[in-house]
């Protein structure tokens, strides 16, 4: 039988020796945590190679994902789909070992990690998750879902802002399932940490009221395995082992230095660290017997399969209960969904109620929600103005995780990525609300919902200078573009009840990537529509007033501008003048060229308005367009006076028409 430090040592040199071979990486992550890593995969983690989404299989989170070839090694050793061939080509072009692990590249990498402190959040958010899913299928008598979340994080990782936001949560909601290892070598990229990373961590998470497991010997498999189960048997509290590590433990020359963080240690370094380390074996060699100690295919069968019985008689007592976790994990909507939307659009249509488009939203959470248990709320504490919350909301406390609701607190970054986690654990649809001014708070993880295509739905009220006397603090500008350049996101910034229902719908039926509902906090008037115009919504731009002729004019908005165009076209009779609502440029842009050819024809001057950066409007006005829009920022007054201040009026937009002067923005 291979010691424990063979086992260990057989992390050390695949990460060495990719990272050699790619030239480049961070070989010394993987070498100090390697220890940690054995005894907790060896030991502790359920879970099964053959099947990396078993639904109840414990999760392993490395916030530290620069450490990537960590997690690489640990998946090809314990028999994962992940060829040493893999290893080989750590950081190539369409391997599947990308310079930091992402999810849906090697099977059983969890979330997509490298922006520190983010590994943690989602963390976070699949304890809770867990903790939710668990209130909401277990019984009395069988426990189905029942898994800890596993996450590595560096000093990197607790630096980060993040971090503070989602282990304060961690502990208020008491994830006893949530165990943080922090590998604490004192070293990040600039030297040594005493400059710049002082603070008193275990004090820290002892004020979150984590339980902390301080001075644990990383390298001490003894002491790390008994910190484990020290862990484990505290129900209530998320844990924190602290491991005091050695960065590059192995390496004679460079352990313990920021050298081993972030480059290959070079051939001759790597040489004398097999002679130290006693480590006869080739580049991307793992003798026989230590890879048979490090296959956890058996195991892992076995493990799951032991759960698959109790699912059985769980299925078997609980037809119903079982049908709906399964519906929920496949992350279907349930059949009759698209239907009963059609009709609440229909009917939306027909009620023609002037409203703000953030109450419209708060009518569809309340007929959404009442038939989509899986829609798991929240708001940064803006519920009230985000109108996030419904008739039945029931908010997560850490004694009754069976609900339905997440108050983040201030917390929009911790909120959104928190929102990633519960999302790739499964059985929940996470939305959550802030004012879309602070989107940029939490601007990287939303960001990572798009990189990883999770089904998360932003709500972001107040949406313009629309909100008035709050004044240019809360006024967004750049953030609507942003959001559109972001790959994978739906922006949708509906004009009223109908197109808010059709964001909505689309955005749950958006299996695939995120969605920012952009929601105004004003009132707007419900436009009128016929059975064409309501069905081509979904189109994302669609013909909302015709003229009698070929247009001469197009004007094209979105939201609350939308009616600014409208009226504009009232004034400009003399002309023939089309109505574009243009409530997702995602999905127009995907309409084929046809259909946005006969909205937006080539060759018909155009103007675009709407309250925000102009920039992602001159690909549809062309050369002979115009943009009015918001490029400075707004003015604390109330709204009417704001949009007069900024030019975005129907004169302002009655006057582009007429001067016919192309391309100037207000
Ligand atoms: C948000 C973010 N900022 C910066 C970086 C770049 N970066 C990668 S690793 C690292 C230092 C991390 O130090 P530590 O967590 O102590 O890792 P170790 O040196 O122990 O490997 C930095 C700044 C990053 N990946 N993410």
């Amino acid at each position: 039988m291979p010691t424990r430090q063979e086992l260990a040592n057989a992390i050390r040199f695949l990460a060495m020796d990719a990272v050699q071979q790619a030239n480049s990486g961070h070989p010394g992550m993987p070498m100090g945590m390697a220890d940690i890593a054995e005894v907790l995969w060896n030991d502790f983690l359920k879970h099964n190679p053959k099947n990396p989404r078993w639904m109840n299989r414990d999760r392993f989170i490395l916030s530290n994902g620069h450490g990537s070839m960590l997690q690489y090694s640990l998946l090809h050793l314990t028999g994962y789909d992940l060829s040493m061939d893999e290893l080989r080509n750590f950081r190539q072009l369409h391997s599947k070992t990308p310079g930091h692990p992402e999810v849906d590249e090697a099977p059983g990498i969890e979330t997509t990690t490298g922006p520190l402190g983010q590994g943690i959040a989602n963390g976070v958010g699949m304890a809770i998750a867990e903790k939710i899913l668990a209130a909401q299928f277990n019984t009395s008598d069988q426990t189905i879902i029942d898994h800890y979340t596993y996450v590595f994080a560096g000093d990197g990782c607790l630096m980060e802002g993040v971090s503070h936001e989602s282990c304060s949560l961690a502990g208020t909601w008491g994830l006893g399932k949530l165990i943080l290892f922090w590998d604490d070598n004192k070293i990040s990229i600039d030297g040594n940490t005493e400059g710049w990373f002082t603070t008193d961590t275990p004090k820290r998470f002892e004020a979150y009221d984590w339980q902390v497991i301080r001075d644990v010997d990383g390298h001490d498999p003894d002491q790390i395995k008994k910190a484990i189960e020290t862990a484990q048997k505290e129900k209530n509290r998320p844990t924190i082992i602290c491991c005091k590590t050695n960065i590059g433990q192995g390496s004679p020359s460079f352990a313990g230095t920021a050298k081993t963080h972030g480059a290959p240690l070079g051939a001759e370094e790597i040489n004398l660290t097999r002679d130290h380390l006693n480590w006869p074996h080739n580049p991307f060699e793992t003798p026989d017997e230590i890879e048979k100690a490090w296959d956890a295919t058996e195991k892992g069968e076995a493990s799951e399969q032991k759960w698959q019985a109790i699912y059985t008689e769980y299925k078997a007592k609980n037809a119903d209960l079982a049908k709906e976790l399964e519906r929920r994990l496949s992350g279907d909507l349930p059949q009759d969904f698209s239907s009963m939307m059609e009709s609440f659009l229909k009917a939306s249509q027909e009620e023609h109620k002037d409203t703000a488009t953030r109450k419209a939203s708060a009518a569809v959470i309340e007929k959404v929600a009442k038939v989509l248990p899986e829609l798991l709320g929240g708001s940064a504490d803006l519920t009230g103005s985000n109108l996030t919350n419904w008739s039945g909301t029931k908010a997560v406390t850490k004694e009754d995780a069976n609900a339905n609701y997440i108050n983040y607190g201030v917390r929009e970054f911790g909120m959104s990525a928190i929102m990633n986690g519960i999302a790739l654990h499964g059985g929940f649809i996470p939305y959550a609300g802030t004012f879309l001014v602070f989107q940029t708070y939490a601007a990287n993880a939303v960001r990572m919902s798009a990189l990883m295509k999770q089904r998360v739905i932003y709500i972001y009220t107040h949406d313009s200078i629309g909100l008035g006397e709050d004044g240019p603090t809360h006024q967004p500008v750049v953030e609507t573009a942003v959001l559109r350049m972001t790959p994978n996101m739906s922006v949708w910034r509906p004009c009223d009840m109908a197109e808010t229902v059709v964001a909505w719908e689309s955005a749950l039926e958006s299996a695939h990537g995120p969605t920012s509902l952009l929601l105004s906090r004003q009132t707007l008037p419900a436009q009128i529509r016929d059975a064409k115009a309501l069905s081509e919504i979904k189109k994302g731009g669609y013909t909302l007033k015709e003229c009698s002729g070929e247009p001469e004019l197009i004007l094209m908005a979105t939201g609350s501008e939308v009616e600014l165009a409208m009226q504009a076209a009232e004034q400009l009779k003399e002309m023939q003048v089309r109505v574009v609502s243009m409530p997702c440029c995602e999905h127009f842009d995907a309409q084929n060229e046809t259909y946005r050819n006969k909205v937006l024809p080539r060759g018909i001057r155009k103007i675009a308005i709407e309250a925000a950066s102009s920039a992602p409007w001159y690909k549809y006005v062309g050369s002979d367009g115009a943009v009015i829009g918001l490029d400075r920022f707004g003015a604390s007054a109330p709204a009417k006076e704001v949009y007069q201040e900024c030019g975005i009026t129907v004169e302002a937009i009655v006057d582009k028409a007429l001067s016919g002067i192309p391309a100037s923005v207000s």
